[in-house]
């Protein structure tokens, strides 16, 4: 018996089908990851969460349950306030949904034209595979695009499910529906763990929770260099790992790579010659283990220097204001710092495309992919209005539309390989 089996089996999770992912996930990523020349000691911390995904951090989750009676909240989407579930004394947990998963299963309740993430969240726990999900108290859903909205009522029938209403506008009604959201999770939340959130304990949460967002903040202005210290592959890795890894330990990591990233450029050192071919990627968040694109990226001549997602700077751009004294001042700076999340779902959406170019600008990017999970409708819209404005900035841009099967690699490789000579 495997270390871990009796904790997976006590789950309820399907051991001999969870055996078989993790072989496929572990070989996935010693190709991807592992195969890295001169990767830095600080990503030995990345290859341990990594290697151990379901197995050490799952036993810390088990163990703060039971001997502390805390809470474990699973989500889907950033719009989650990760502080108001800390300030309860609970955990929360960024549910993976970057592989596919129970496919047949979750076929037979959703439709086939649904994109890749979502059916990848019904599967895992139709499949039973996935001992994070089978670890949560309450899973937290929220009303971004049609397809979650939806798959979240058939997902509610097989999970605890609670989903916030996010409003589609940002006018001054908007706002007030979105705090009055924020209260309702608060409830829900004291509710569930039986902790009262107070100004005091919601203020140490939204240190925390900032100083988790100043880390990568701080990673991604260190790949602004030439050459680029750190591959786009490993900061994708460092952005996934902190959705689910404790954040006070996540950060402290994040800045002890980033002290040994300073000392890399210092020394002129880079993971791709002077002179690579920059992109950004854009669009589709990529929850772990969605390696797929930045690997034939990186293969294919060029280095990724930022990343416009929800798993990148759309989750970490926008501070929440600490200044805040009281309990209904610190709602109201979180009401507005969520609110300020540029998601494709929203209409009009005009920020977003500042920011990607504001973005493109700061890393000095030769090139802009933008990453559209096949079926996403949102994004896909949005893509033509991208393009757009990156051709008004004379900044090249590719849609890249894509799930997460295989069968495209090489295709994508010759697409790619060709828009890097173009840039
Ligand atoms: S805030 S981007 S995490 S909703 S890829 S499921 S949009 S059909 S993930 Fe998202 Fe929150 Fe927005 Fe970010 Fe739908 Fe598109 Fe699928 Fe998507």
């Amino acid at each position: 018996m495997g270390k871990y089996d009796a904790m997976w089996e006590k789950l309820n999770i399907d051991l001999p089908a969870h055996e078989g992912l993790m072989e496929v996930l572990g070989k996935f990523y010693g190709d991807i990851y592992l195969s890295q020349q001169g990767r830095l000691q600080g990503m030995e911390y990345l290859d341990l969460v990594l290697s151990e995904i379901h197995g050490l951090r799952v036993k810390e989750l088990q163990e703060a349950k039971q001997l502390q009676g805390r809470k474990v909240i699973g989500t889907f989407c950033v719009f989650v306030p990760e502080e108001l579930t800390i300030a309860a004394n609970a955990i929360q947990i960024g549910l993976c949904s970057g592989a596919d998963a129970g496919k047949e299963q979750v076929e037979k309740l959703i439709p086939r034209n649904t994109c890749a993430l979502i059916k990848s969240f019904m599967g895992f726990k139709l499949a039973r595979l996935c001992p994070f999900t089978e670890s949560c108290d309450l899973i937290v859903g929220e009303t971004t695009c049609d397809g979650k909205k939806k798959a979240y009522e058939t997902f509610g029938k097989i999970a605890p499910m609670y989903v916030m209403e996010v409003p589609q506008r940002k006018s001054e009604q908007d706002r007030a529906l979105w705090k009055a959201e924020i209260l309702r999770y608060k409830e829900t939340l004291e509710k569930l763990t039986g902790n009262t959130i107070t100004a005091q304990s919601l203020k140490k949460a939204i240190v925390i929770v900032n100083n988790k967002r100043k880390a990568i903040q701080r990673l991604n202005k260190l790949r602004v260099a030439d050459p680029v210290p750190i591959s786009g592959r490993d900061a994708l890795l460092i952005n996934q790992v902190g959705f689910y890894d404790d954040p006070e330990r996540f950060t402290n990591q994040v800045n002890l790579l980033c002290d040994q990233l300073e000392e890399k450029i210092a020394r002129g050192e880079g993971v791709a010659p002077q002179g690579t071919p920059r992109l950004l990627m854009s669009g589709c968040p990529m929850a772990v283990p969605n390696w797929k694109l930045p690997y034939v990226t990186e293969s294919s001549g060029a280095v990724i220097v930022g990343e416009e997602s929800c798993v990148g700077t759309r989750n970490i751009r926008d501070l929440v204001d600490e200044s805040g004294q009281t309990l209904d001042e610190m709602i109201d700076a979180l009401t507005d710092r969520y609110l300020k999340i540029d998601c494709a779902c929203f209409t009009p959406n005009s920020e977003r495309v500042d920011n990607i170019l504001n973005l493109a600008k700061e890393t000095r990017a030769d090139g802009v992919l933008q990453y559209t999970l096949l079926f996403c409708q949102p994004y896909a819209q949005e893509n033509f209005r991208v393009e757009k404005s990156l051709q008004d900035a004379e900044i090249p841009s590719m849609v890249i539309e894509t799930d997460y099967g295989m069968e495209d690699v090489e295709q994508l490789k010759t697409r790619i390989e060709a828009f890097v000579e173009m840039v």
